[in-house]
């Protein structure tokens, strides 16, 4: 058993042999090394949970870890859908700087390059062992897409990551299978996958022509390949023997992240276990089907909840609470219904994901993005309350200083270090934050202010039924009277229209 705390040399040049990543990195003499978890789930909505205010659905996991961590009531992705705010959250660049960071289909190209450093590399260049369980959605293989009957590369092994088992993009996009280290897990050679975008591939039906063979059925979009009765986004045919089993999926990932913390329970690691849950299509385990009382996406919150108590029992049961952080958090707001008729609209009753907040995911409003974000680490972070202002961005410049590193010129260019604020020692928290909406409209917050860059767009996305917080005119919200964003005060306060539209195309320039 590792005694506490943990202290390892980081000493430059014995560590000349890792990846050109690291190189970017001016490694600092000591600094304690406790094991990083981040639990971030997706789709989750910041009053999804009942330590957030939640008083229909009951997530007792979450809660207690809330109680004895610190609980931000004002943490943000930095975008409203997933694969944007996974980029930050990895390379600590806002992804609006970058083209080709919208959410990806199930065939994408890796949109992060093997050269750049990440949260995974300055964490295995402080000595950690790190991996990635669950939704990867950022990309694989070299222009043109992976090759699924062969080696996937670029993957998360060229960013970092000595492990990965992840699924590819989404739980609705195809290929419905999972990747372990650089190949499809359970592929038979002689049943090979082929993945289109495009058009029909194979003969596989299709929800769009046999809607009779369906267990779920969209509501809009996911009318393309049937996988387990679930017809989703894109063409598949072949790999028989790897598909995933839906109602297996949280068993299954849950399984090896907790394999991975046991593998490096001597060690320092970091984990990143990016859940499935509560994502479409929801199709929790039937240990949870109607537990919640508002159908499949209630379930898949109790669900995602035992997955985090999973995950906090093994840490206890290793005796590894005081040398190890756990995050959860969220990729972005909250959706209702995201493409299938799962009752979750109908079941929904008075529970609102999103709480106090305008709008929810792809929006503008802070439904979009502020996020449930609880921080654990025992005997060193204070339980209590956390108001500050806070960015998932800002994770790779805390966690480097908290190991003993500074980031070299340009890695990581829009993460700040923050991590007093993180472990709750200060409230000086960053100045302001910019949140992006799903139709790349971009939002500031500074101090009390929101403020919304006009443009065009329709006011609510016809599907999702969501606020998406387009307007032509600026908006100017004071959050602390007003968290609802529903007085729009832009016309009182020119100065402070000015000032924030300056400051906001000073940060698009830099
Ligand atoms: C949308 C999908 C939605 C979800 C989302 C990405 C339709 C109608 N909607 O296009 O179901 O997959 O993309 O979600 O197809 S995210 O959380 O991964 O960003
Ligand atoms: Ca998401």
């Amino acid at each position: 058993m590792i005694s506490f705390p943990r202290i390892i040399n980081s000493i430059p040049g014995t560590l000349g042999i890792m990846s050109i990543a690291c190189s970017q990195l001016v490694n600092a003499q000591t600094a304690e090394k406790p094991n990083i978890i981040i639990i971030y789930a997706d789709d989750l909505g910041y009053c999804d949970v009942s330590c957030y205010g939640a008083t229909r659905i009951s997530t007792p996991n979450i809660d207690r870890l809330a109680k004895h961590g610190l609980r931000f009531t004002n943490a943000h992705c930095t975008s409203a859908t997933s694969t944007p705010s996974r980029y930050s959250l990895l390379t600590g660049e806002y992804a609006w700087r970058r083209k080709g960071t919208n959410v990806l289909p199930g065939d994408a190209s890796a949109i992060i390059q093997p050269d750049r450093t990440t949260l995974a590399s300055v964490m295995k260049n402080a000595g950690y062992t790190t991996g990635v369980v669950g939704k990867w959605h950022l990309g694989l293989g070299h222009e043109g897409g992976p090759d699924w009957n062969g080696e996937i590369k670029p993957g998360p092994m060229d960013l970092g990551f000595d492990y990965n088992f992840i699924i590819p993009a989404t739980g609705d996009r195809v290929p419905c299978v999972f990747i372990e280290d650089r190949t499809v897990v359970g592929l038979d050679p002689n049943d090979p996958i082929s993945v289109s975008y495009v058009g029909k591939i194979g003969t596989w039906p299709t929800g769009k022509e046999n809607p009779e063979l369906l267990k779920m059925h969209p509501s809009a979009g996911h009318d393309m390949t049937i996988v387990n009765g679930i017809s989703r986004i894109g063409y598949m045919t072949g790999g028989k023997s790897a598909l995933w089993v839906d109602e297996n999926i949280a068993d299954v990932i849950t399984g090896k992240a907790l394999k991975f913390i046991e593998s490096n329970k001597d060690k320092p690691f970091f984990l990143y276990f990016s859940t499935h849950d509560i994502h479409v299509p929801r199709v929790p385990n039937q240990r949870f089907t109607g537990k919640s009382g508002m159908g499949p996406r209630g379930d898949a919150i109790l669900e995602f909840d035992w997955s985090v108590g999973e995950i906090v029992k093994t840490i206890k049961n290793l005796k590894l609470t005081k040398t190890t952080i756990i995050i959860v958090t969220s990729d972005n707001g909250p959706v209702v219904d995201d493409g299938y008729k799962d009752e979750a609209v109908e079941k929904l009753g008075n529970h609102k994901p999103a709480g106090p907040l305008r709008g929810g995911k792809y929006s503008a409003f802070d439904g979009g993005t502020r996020v449930i974000f609880i921080v654990s680490w025992k005997g060193k972070i204070k339980p209590g309350t956390s108001e500050a202002l806070f960015s998932q961005v800002d994770l790779m410049a805390s966690f480097a200083k908290l190991t003993g590193q500074n980031l070299a010129t340009g890695v990581g260019p829009d993460s700040q270090n923050h991590l007093d604020v993180l472990t709750g020692k200060s409230k000086a928290n960053r100045e302001w934050v910019v949140e992006h909406a799903s139709n790349g409209r971009l939002s500031l917050i500074k101090g009390d202010w929101k403020f919304i860059e006009p443009g065009p767009g329709v006011k609510v996305q016809a599907n999702t039924n969501i606020e998406t917080g387009n307007d032509p005119l600026p908006q100017l919200y004071n959050l602390n009277t007003d968290i609802g964003e529903k007085t729009n005060v832009a016309l009182q306060n020119p100065l402070i229209i000015n000032e924030l539209t300056e400051l906001l195309q000073n940060i698009k320039e830099k």
